[in-house]
């Protein structure tokens, strides 16, 4: 199994699944959750608003992740999860992780065999970059060790550039 980071848009990356750094609503928003959905076309909005209407009628708890087809994206899955927002006092570190670690349980759930996540909260939810790539390093590491067996062998971040990519890069030295 690989721990890697490779900087990219996200929204053209060949992995199973790319996880979005939505929000609680689910109907779509700005950074990368807006280049995703632009990406993969409208079918995927109309997939969050059935969820909407059905599993998750009070939108999706932060910290948690859900799953909906890729639609137009090279990708088959997006994996929906919410990161805790710095700028509303939402701070806790195990929001994050639960973030990465959810995300894995539902690509296990979809047999998905690689999964790339972006720098999920390091936006517009105002948390640094380091805290990011720490929590994401350390949770995905714990998650593939305590789950031999699953199916998500190839992780990877994907960062818009270089700066970021050296913090992952660093982050996956030192965990
Ligand atoms: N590929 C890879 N990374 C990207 C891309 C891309 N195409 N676009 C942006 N990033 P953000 P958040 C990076 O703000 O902080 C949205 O409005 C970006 O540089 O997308 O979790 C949602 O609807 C940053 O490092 O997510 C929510 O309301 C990282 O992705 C809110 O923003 C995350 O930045 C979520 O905020």
């Amino acid at each position: 199994m690989t721990l890697s980071v490779e900087i990219g848009d996200l929204t053209r990356v060949e992995a199973d699944a790319i996880v979005n750094a939505a929000n609680s609503m689910l109907l779509g928003g700005g950074g990368v959750d807006g280049a995703i959905h632009a990406a993969a076309g409208p079918r995927l909005l109309e997939a969050c608003r059935r969820l909407r209407n059905t599993t998750h009628r009070d939108g999706l708890d932060v910290g948690d992740a859900v799953a909906t087809p890729a639609f137009d994206l090279p990708a088959s899955w997006v994996i929906h999860t919410v990161g805790p927002n710095l700028h509303r006092g939402q701070d806790d570190p195990a929001r994050l992780a639960s973030c990465f670690a959810r995300s894995l349980d539902v690509a296990a759930e979809l047999d998905v065999r690689s999964i790339a996540f972006p720098a999920v909260s390091a936006g517009a939810y105002g948390w640094p970059v380091t805290d990011v790539a720490r929590i994401a390093v350390m949770t995905c590491r714990g998650w593939l060790a305590e789950h031999p067996e699953a199916s998500p062998q190839d992780v990877r971040f994907v960062v818009l550039d270089e700066r970021l990519r050296d913090v992952f890069d660093e982050a996956l030295g030192a965990a």
